[in-house]
């Protein structure tokens, strides 16, 4: 996008989600944002523009060009550099519901706003220094949040906490590079004592901060994406009744007919505060029923896709040779093995392969739901709290990857032998600082920002 054009209208939007609600509000900010409010309420006592920052009024909205009442409505002045996009910004607080909120903010694009587009809002706070971009990012992780546990993760961030780690690894990362700059024209004989051991030492602990950091990744993914946790086996092993139990309503059709499932059926489910989608497939079979083979071949797409596979098998009858060579064959790292209806007194389950993490279970008594769980957890490796870190996202992850790989490129040429080209060294070092001064925003390109800002809503 053009900076330019970013800077040249006051932009608005509905910022309030649509549908019946008591109040909306539409947000205008740029300049000129504050004479805009004049256009709209001729009749206010005083003009909007001469109004202080910090504070608000009441007044009917009149469209400017039709001047018919549009409503009435409270209005909050903020003056640049205070307010959310460091520019001047007017909010409007009309009446709640789809119509009113859209009728509002026709009239203001009528004054001479224009639409804001997804998270321009947060751009231009980001633009003009309010946040970096990892606290940016956090505004649409904040928002999206489906659990207290990611929405916890996300303020971490925007308070930045991810931020001022990674903005200090690219300081550090900077200086260093500077001093091997600083000494590239010197012979070997001339450098400071122990000049490279120094630099090594500084680079292996810049490192590990990185690597830290970039461990964090799993749990982000977690908290921002939710698992795929796919509940697969025979027919009529109890796949529904389990995704009901834990769901705590009958969400599923459950039959003694075998077959019954044959749509993949996905629901939300929060585990310790992670956000899982939680899926029942048909019971794996050969059928010449061309709607069930299609809901077969569905459940294995997705188990392939899953970051998880609870694999139930009825545990009170006895299992086939097939059905004990498929668990044989069931991936010990991403399987959870539901040995179910033990509340019958056939249950006689089979060995449990070694390395394979099962659970006994009844979703008539309820017995084994618990320890289920407990093990979900475990195998998803999901730790008690995310107090005291942030979560890095996808895009930190390849930004910290690429840091981490430069970093290590320059340590090992400071470590061989003969004395390293000093040139090379900063270069990897200086790319190394540039992949982390992306994650914080301190170098960035248009396409990043499109990329980043993309993702949000508009009003945000
Ligand atoms: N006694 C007992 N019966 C169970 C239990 N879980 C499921 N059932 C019964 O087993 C039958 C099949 O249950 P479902 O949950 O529909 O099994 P499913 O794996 O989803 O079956 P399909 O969708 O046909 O593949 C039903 O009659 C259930 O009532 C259990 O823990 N104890
Ligand atoms: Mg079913």
């Amino acid at each position: 996008m053009n900076l330019e054009r970013l800077f040249e209208a006051p932009i608005a939007a509905v910022a309030t989600a649509p549908g019946p609600a008591g109040v909306c509000v539409v947000r205008v900010s740029g300049a000129g944002a504050l004479a805009l409010g004049d256009r709209l309420t001729p009749d206010a006592t005083g003009k909007t523009s001469d109004r202080e920052g910090g504070t608000f009024f009441h007044a009917a909205v009149l469209h400017p060009v039709t001047r018919e009442r549009i409503d009435d409505a409270v209005f909050l002045v903020y003056r640049a550099p205070r307010s959310y996009t460091g520019e001047d910004t007017l909010e409007i607080q009309g009446h709640g519901g789809s119509v009113s909120a859209r009728r509002l903010l026709e009239a203001v694009l009528a004054a001479g706003a224009r639409p804001a587009q997804p998270g321009e809002f947060t751009r231009r706070a980001f633009l003009n220094g309010r946040m970096d971009l990892t606290q940016a990012e956090a505004v649409c992780d904040l928002i999206s949040a489906k659990t207290d546990r990611a929405a916890q993760a996300a303020r971490m961030q925007l308070e930045g906490v991810l931020g001022r780690s990674v903005g200090a690894c690219y300081e550090a990362m900077l200086e260093l590079c500077a001093e091997v700059e600083h000494f590239l024209d010197f012979d070997e004989g001339e450098l400071p004592p122990a000049f490279m051991e120094r630099a090594a030492a500084r680079l292996a602990a810049a490192r590990l901060d990185l690597e830290g950091l970039a461990a964090t990744w799993h749990e982000g993914k977690l908290l921002r994406e939710g698992a795929l946790v796919v509940i697969s086996g025979r027919p009529n092993a109890g796949k529904s009744s389990l995704l009901n139990a834990l769901l705590g309503h009958a969400r599923a059709i459950v039959h003694e007919q075998p077959g019954t499932t044959r749509d993949v059926i996905e629901e939300f489910y929060a585990l310790d505060g992670v956000p899982l989608r939680l899926v029942d497939t048909a019971g794996l079979r050969e059928s010449s029923d061309a709607v069930e083979q299609e809901g077969v071949d569905r459940a294995r797409t997705l188990i392939a896709r899953s970051d998880l596979n609870i694999h139930v098998l009825d545990g009170s009858v006895a299992a086939g040779h097939d059905a004990l060579e498929e668990l044989a064959a069931l991936p010990a790292e991403k399987t959870l093995l539901v040995l179910s209806k033990k509340d019958l007194p056939t249950f006689s389950p089979p060995p449990v392969p070694q390395g394979l993490t099962a659970v006994c279970l009844s979703t008539k008594s309820g017995e084994g739901l618990q320890p289920l769980r407990v093990a979900l957890s475990a195998l998803l490796e999901l730790h008690d709290s995310v107090e005291g870190h942030a979560a890095v996202s996808q895009r930190h992850v390849t930004e910290l990857r690429e840091a981490i790989t430069q970093a290590g490129a320059a340590d090992a040429l400071l470590a061989g032998t003969p004395a390293p080209d000093l040139a090379l060294v900063a270069s990897h070092l200086r790319a190394s600082a540039e992949a982390l001064g992306r994650i914080v925003g301190r170098v960035y390109t248009d396409d990043l920002l499109d990329a980043v800002f993309s993702r949000f809503c508009v009003g945000k």
